[in-house]
């Protein structure tokens, strides 16, 4: 039998500083791996935190755990975050993460559920992840486990791909009020920002007229995520998307904002704007520590 990872809850400034450690994570695994994605990772440590220490019920120690909340990472490309996030929830050791993307690692750089106990899907070709969360989500209703949700990440450049809104069709006419999927609206995609290259505005009134409830909120703030997901909880008639506003790169400042970091690691080429290539992981690591330190003293105060 499974038990409640998340029954003693951190508190507020504790989901901080593990998301400053999950950051500190991303950016060493893939300066070692050479290559993989930063700025959509970044973005989504405080999600995935609020997620995993909080709002999920999971057992690190028992992945298969009947009674679990299930997490379907749908823009696959972003799972360094989520391997980040699972090592220090305690799923396997933080030392595993410098295998990223080594041949025969359970960590490649797209999520392979086979391979490493506590993915539920494999990813990596986007669009595939909501249908994957509506299936969990009808099944669970079937079975009248009233007491579990699915939650679904999905990229906002990934709405881009037509089978995502098929999904929202579905998860409508079942009412799936157990699926409370994400949209990263971090505003940018592989070569250029979303309203460049495929414009998604008017984001919310697309999902409502899907029939979804929708609800916004700041991304990167832990407690309004933690908020937003008890609200969605209580929703008993529809399916629920928050759509979180977060800042790619989000807490090193040479990557936030920029495309570029979509799908590229510290340490690998010489950018405008960023330290030279070698000094890249220093810094950011750097900038991480005074953010903790940050955090600490606001707290305090
Ligand atoms: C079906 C499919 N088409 C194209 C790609 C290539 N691709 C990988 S990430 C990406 C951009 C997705 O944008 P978004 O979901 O906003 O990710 P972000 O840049 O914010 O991390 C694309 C087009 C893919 N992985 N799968
Ligand atoms: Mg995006």
């Amino acid at each position: 039998m499974g038990k409640n990872f998340t029954e003693n809850k951190r508190s507020i400034e504790d989901l901080e500083l593990t998301a400053v450690e999950i950051r500190k994570s991303i950016i060493t695994m893939l300066e070692a791996a050479g290559s993989g994605h930063s700025a959509g990772p970044l973005g989504l440590s405080d999600i995935l935190t609020a997620l995993y220490f909080d709002i999920m019920k999971h057992d690190p120690k028992n992945p298969d755990w009947d009674g679990r909340d299930y997490f379907f990472l749908s823009n696959g490309h972003c799972v360094p975050v989520q391997y980040a996030t699972m090592a220090e929830a305690g799923y396997f050791d933080k030392k595993e993460l410098k295998t990223l993307r080594k041949f025969k690692s359970r960590l490649q750089g797209h999520p392979e559920r086979e391979q490493l106990p506590g993915l539920e899907n494999t990813s990596g070709p986007l669009g595939s992840g909501l249908s994957q969360a509506c299936g969990v989500a009808l099944s669970l209703q079937m079975q009248k486990k009233s007491h579990q949700w699915v939650y679904c990440m999905m990229g906002d450049g990934e709405l881009n791909e037509g089978n995502i809104w098929e999904a929202a069709m579905f998860a409508n006419k079942y009412r799936l009020h157990n699926l409370i999927a994400f949209v990263d609206r971090n505003n940018i995609q592989i070569d250029g920002t979303t309203e460049h290259v495929m414009p998604l505005e008017d984001l919310r009134a697309k999902w409502e007229a899907f029939g979804w409830h929708v609800i916004d909120i700041d991304g990167n703030d832990i407690e309004a995520v933690i908020d937003a997901a008890a609200m969605a909880r209580a929703i008993v008639e529809k399916p629920i998307v928050i759509i979180a506003h977060t800042i790619p790169g989000k807490g090193v400042d040479f990557m936030e904002f920029d495309y570029h970091w979509h799908g590229m690691p510290v340490g690998l080429k010489d950018v405008a704007g960023a330290p030279p290539k070698n000094e890249q992981a220093k810094v950011a690591l750097k900038e991480l520590r005074t953010l903790a330190g940050k955090i600490k003293n606001e707290h305090e105060n």
